[in-house]
């Protein structure tokens, strides 16, 4: 009887219109008569949003019956942006529905921009996993994501007089996306004791006891894959006060001011996302953000594990945990928790099967970010999982001494617990303990992992446990989507966009090198592009930038070791030249535009100093009637992915270019260069990978290497350090007030000529300028250039986060996908 009444998505123009119109006036009760763009984009996304769901309610109950192994994707970011343009895309409606609008009366691109980012992370590691969420929808593999129901996302940048101002991004006023299931909660504890007891079977159990309960309420958000109906699930928790808690003991004890008190302080926990990026800082409520979410996702699996009756021995069969990056480590512990105090198993059978669920991919190298936390901190919030931390510690180092009984220092440096003052738990060493993989996210990152952080870890448990898995992108969002007219050339000529699934298949390309109106188009594609960035810099900037010169783009997070400060302080150099050259010179000169975007942690003071110095930078610049259009320097505010997703295709060249041995991966590398923009970069990261796929007459790499970091940094501490000639000038200019107030910049130009120079902005400037020189050479040429950029595009297959997903699958997760239509 149920069958009769099943529910069909629309597939026509008309259907699409009816379906929007009735959303305008039922769901969000408007009249037609003032319907702006935001009615229109809420009334689309609701029809849209009516065919995910029905594919979405199949895939679940096809993935419940196949009784499959799944994977669970564990991270406390996702930065998804917008999510209509990519529903659309992925369901193969776009232009259906852009008919439709404008039948209506709208121009789609208005409608789309109406959408709030989705920004529920920082950077690279937050829309990895975005990407990764696509990949194994588009791949068909049984996967969900969990993470945190963030009320604010990463703060809303704007530029004040030169300065970064934070506004708060409240992004859930208006949500489609999202289904809250209230049904779906799960009481989470904290603080308490932990009692010994003695039970039936005469063996001691732990009872952790008193405390606090916070309850965690699932929201579930469907995530399409491209071309097929798979529709997966990212399920993120809220919290909120628990019913218990809240409503009966203090409210009804009259205290009613401590009763909402409570309620604020339990709803804290999902409250924002932490806005550092590659940086730890040990804050209680972000170790309760991180038990709160392992709790209840761990909570969510076993019960899904449950429900099926078999085992806790198949439990591996059956679950694939992966944790991106340390954050989501207190996984490990709950599961450990769950099935020896909870469901009764022996401790060794326990930790064998939390070692064969989990795995755990690393994204940095750098110490000021390894997670460590405070044991009395762990002690106070989760007792518990601290006494089974110490018993894993235990067990690992008497298998340590055993094995290697004659080194001795082994014990204290492999040791969970650094012996310092206040004692602290590593949870990269706990995440590689409890997990069977290891991973880092490029060839160079994975390989120096092994040498440096995990190098006894290496010897301990031999090299097969470590792995590398490069990084990719999704070519849906960063072509398709993105520069949807590049993408339609390419189509045009490879006869189909089956290279979206299969990015390697855009190889073919090269057999049009010779096609001059393929280049032709390529080419007023690109200027395109520009056009549509100009626009955006000249409305939100109020600067006029030439789209004929020469796009020079960095857009990241701010950090000194990406060294946005090499590339102000070479555009700095670039401006004392052009002053320096007669109208002559002048005239020889390639025009450029130095284009930076990319937020500051806003307790970052050197970041910060680096945006004001790019922004007072280009307030001299920009007005200097000397300069016009040889130059311009603009900061493009509050970079995120839907900014991006104008930004990307509109580069001539981006820039990438960290200390060597600091960027794990770098994944923004791969969209420019999909976008047919070159790269200037140093030997770091996927940079490496890129160069070998693209070979190196198509990149422009420059500086020192990654093993020679090291002995620069102590000649700089033990020797003498030399400051560059051509640096010392542009030091000079700062502190004559060239910029404005030279003092307020000082702090970042002392890090380099007093305080060692950590990140080799010296060492690196001489080959950084040379470098930049050659691409002024080389963009003379526009046909070579152009061929360059087709052939990187050619050769970028690789860096398809398919790929990516195909070798987790295979190497680490050991999952099958579930075609859809085979059922
Ligand atoms: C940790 C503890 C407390 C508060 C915050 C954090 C924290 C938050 C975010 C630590 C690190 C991050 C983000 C790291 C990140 O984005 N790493 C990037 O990951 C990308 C995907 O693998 C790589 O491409 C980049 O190279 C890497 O920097």
């Amino acid at each position: 009887a149920w069958k009769k009444h099943s529910i069909h998505g629309f597939t026509t123009k008309e259907q699409f219109e009816n379906e929007t119109v009735r959303h305008i006036e039922t769901t969000l009760a408007r009249s037609l008569f003032n319907c702006d763009e935001l009615a229109a984009y809420s009334g689309a996304a609701l029809a849209f949003r009516d065919r995910l769901v029905i594919e979405w309610n199949k895939t679940q109950q096809r993935q419940t019956f196949a009784d499959q192994k799944r994977v669970y994707y564990l991270s406390l970011e996702f930065l998804m942006g917008r999510a209509l343009d990519n529903a659309m895309l992925n369901v193969g409606l776009k232009d259906v529905a852009r008919d439709g609008l404008k039948e209506l009366g709208f121009r789609i691109e208005d409608v789309i921009s109406q959408e709030h980012d989705a920004a529920l992370g920082n950077g690279g590691l937050g829309r990895l996993a975005a990407c990764f969420l696509d990949s194994m929808a588009t791949l068909n593999y049984p996967a969900w994501g969990y993470g945190l129901r963030y009320r604010y996302g990463i703060f809303k940048q704007e530029i004040v007089d030169g300065y970064q101002v934070e506004i708060p991004d409240y992004w859930l006023d208006f949500n489609p996306w999202e289904f809250p299931r209230h049904d779906i909660t799960v009481d989470i504890q904290f603080y308490g004791y932990v009692r010994k007891e003695i039970n039936e079977d005469g063996k001691t159990v732990a009872i952790w006891e008193g405390g606090e309960i916070v309850d965690a309420v699932a929201f579930d958000v469907p995530i399409p894959g491209y071309g097929t109906s798979t529709t997966n699930n990212l399920r993120l928790w809220s919290s909120k006060a628990s019913k218990g808690e809240f409503d009966f003991q203090k409210f009804n004890s009259g205290d009613y001011e401590a009763s909402v008190g409570d309620q604020q302080r339990a709803e804290t926990i999902s409250a924002v996302l932490y806005p550092n990026d590659n940086l730890d800082r040990g804050k209680e409520l972000r170790l309760k953000q991180q038990y709160f979410w392992c709790a209840a996702s761990l909570y969510d699996i076993v019960r899904r594990f449950k429900k099926s009756k078999k085992p806790f021995s198949q439990f591996p069969e059956k679950v694939a945990i992966q944790l991106n990056d340390t954050h989501p480590t207190l996984a490990i512990v709950e599961l450990q928790r769950i099935l020896v105090d909870i469901e009764g198993l022996e401790w060794s059978e326990a930790w064998s099967i939390v070692q064969a669920t989990f795995s755990y991919a690393n994204h940095t190298v750098m110490p000021e970010a390894l997670e460590k936390w405070s044991v009395p901190l762990m002690q106070n919030l989760l007792p518990r999982h601290l006494q089974i931390i110490y018993e894993v510690n235990m067990q690992f180092l008497q298998y340590v001494e055993k094995t290697f009984p004659k080194d001795r220092d082994m014990l204290s440096r492999v040791s969970i617990i650094e012996e310092s003052n206040p004692k602290m738990v590593r949870m990269a060493y706990l995440a590689t303990i409890g997990s069977h993989k290891v991973n880092g996210v490029a060839e160079l990152h994975s390989d120096l992992i092994k040498t440096t952080i995990f190098k006894d870890f290496v010897t301990i448990y031999g090299p097969d446990k470590f792995t590398n898995v490069t990084n990719g992108i999704t070519p849906r969002r960063w072509l398709h989507q993105a520069n949807p007219k590049l993408s339609e050339l390419i189509a045009s000529k490879l006869g189909g966009y089956d290279f979206l699934t299969d990015l390697t298949k855009l190889n073919k390309l090269e057999n049009f090198l010779d096609d001059e109106k393929f280049k032709k188009e390529w080419q007023a594609i690109k200027y395109d592009n520009k056009v549509r960035l100009a626009r955006h810099i000249k409305e939100t900037t109020g600067v006029t930038v030439n789209p004929k010169a020469l796009f020079d783009i960095q857009v990241k997070r701010i950090h000194e070791y990406k060294r946005q400060q090499l590339n102000i302080l070479g555009v700095i150099h670039r401006y004392l030249s052009i002053k320096a050259m007669n109208p002559e010179e002048r005239k020889k000169l390639q025009p450029r535009v130095s284009i930076f975007g990319g937020k500051a942690a806003p307790g970052y003071w050197m970041a910060k100093t680096i945006i004001h110095l790019v922004c007072s930078v280009g307030e001299v610049v920009n007005n200097d009637k000397d300069v016009g259009d040889l130059l311009k320097v603009v900061y493009v505010e509050d970079y995120n992915v839907s900014k991006a997703e104008i930004i990307v295709p509109a580069s001539d060249i981006s820039e990438h270019i960290s200390t060597a041995g600091t960027e794990a991966s770098g994944t923004s590398n791969m969209k420019f260069v999909l976008n047919g923009g070159l790269i200037i970069g140093t030997c770091d990261g996927a940079n490496i990978e890129i160069t070998r796929e693209i070979s190196t007459d198509n990149i422009f790499l420059f500086g020192n290497l990654a093993e020679d970091v090291e002995d620069l940094r102590h000649a700089h501490t033990y020797g003498s350090f030399r400051l560059d000639a051509d640096l010392a000038r542009v030091f000079s200019a700062i502190k004559s007030n060239m910029f404005g107030d030279a003092s307020r910049f000082s702090a970042l130009c002392n890090s380099i000529t007093d305080h060692g120079d950590y990140y080799l902005v010296s060492d690196d400037f001489n080959s950084y300028i040379k470098t930049h020189e050659l691409v002024d050479e080389a963009y003379k040429d526009q046909t070579a250039w152009l061929e360059k950029c087709i052939t990187s595009v050619a050769r970028m297959g690789f860096f398809s986060s398919d790929r990516c997903i195909q070798e987790y699958a295979d190497m680490i997760w050991n999952i099958e996908p579930l075609d859809p239509e085979s059922s």
